[in-house]
């Protein structure tokens, strides 16, 4: 699996790709990231990538040159663009991008993105979620590590994968470990009996209810059918 990463910042992304399951993936072959600083692209001396925006307001908005220069390179790879007003990020997402074997990560800075790019040079905008980050470098590192433990051989047990909650629409119960009691906190009982039927009763219900409580848009009884997670 290979990742193109279109960034004015690089060096943002050297500790979180040597470390953990993503940077033993790179380690072993599995997972390749092509770091691509756009300043490489940028125009006159100061290899500016950004300007003022046509019909004023706040804030630079980023250039169409230098960003077109850095992609059409890529042109016959899937190019993603992280912006606060692309389609929220689902699981389903991440495990089409896992399938394709190079996709190219666009991290937006500044107030926005000449729409041109998006228009013409990407194939999907999307978004965290709703909130407003300084750039799509966060963004980018989530889909990569999204997406990389997808690659087979990069997770131990790929079991593990297909038992997620995401993929079921709900999200998980509770775990607990040793000690069984800690400051009077109790772990409960029915975890304790090994009656396994009972603990996967228990474990299906806390998963229910946690949903319902915590995320009623991935409920089946609304008015929209609720989101689907894969
Ligand atoms: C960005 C223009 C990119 O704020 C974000 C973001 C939030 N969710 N996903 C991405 O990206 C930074 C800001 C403005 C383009």
């Amino acid at each position: 699996m290979r990742f193109s990463v279109i960034t004015i910042f690089p060096e943002y992304f050297e500790s979180p790709l040597s470390v953990g399951i993503v940077g033993r993936a790179i380690d072993r072959g599995l997972v390749e990231v092509d770091l691509v600083d756009l300043r490489r692209y940028g125009k006159g001396p100061h290899r500016q990538v950004d300007d003022a925006p046509f019909g004023g307001g706040p804030g630079m908005v980023m250039m169409i040159e230098p960003l077109a220069a850095a992609l059409d390179p890529l042109a016959d790879t899937h190019r993603i663009l992280f912006a606060p007003a692309g389609r929220p990020l689902r699981q389903e997402m991440l495990d089409r991008w896992a399938g394709m074997g190079h996709v190219t990560l666009v991290c937006g800075r500044y107030e926005g993105v000449d729409e041109r790019v998006a228009e013409h040079l990407i194939d999907e905008e999307v978004s965290l979620g709703d909130f407003v980050l300084a750039g799509g470098e966060v963004a980018a590192l989530a889909v990569i590590e999204g997406v990389a433990r997808l690659v087979p051989g990069v997770v131990g047990n790929p079991e593990s994968l297909l038992h997620e909650s995401f993929r079921r629409g709900e999200i998980e119960e509770p775990h607990y470990t040793r000690p069984a009691e800690f400051r009077g906190w109790k772990v409960p009982d029915v975890l304790l009996s090994g009656d396994h039927a009972r603990i996967a009763a228990w474990r299906a219900e806390q998963r229910r209810r946690r949903t319902r409580e915590r995320r009623p848009d991935l409920v089946d009884d609304g008015e929209d059918g609720g989101t689907p997670t894969s």
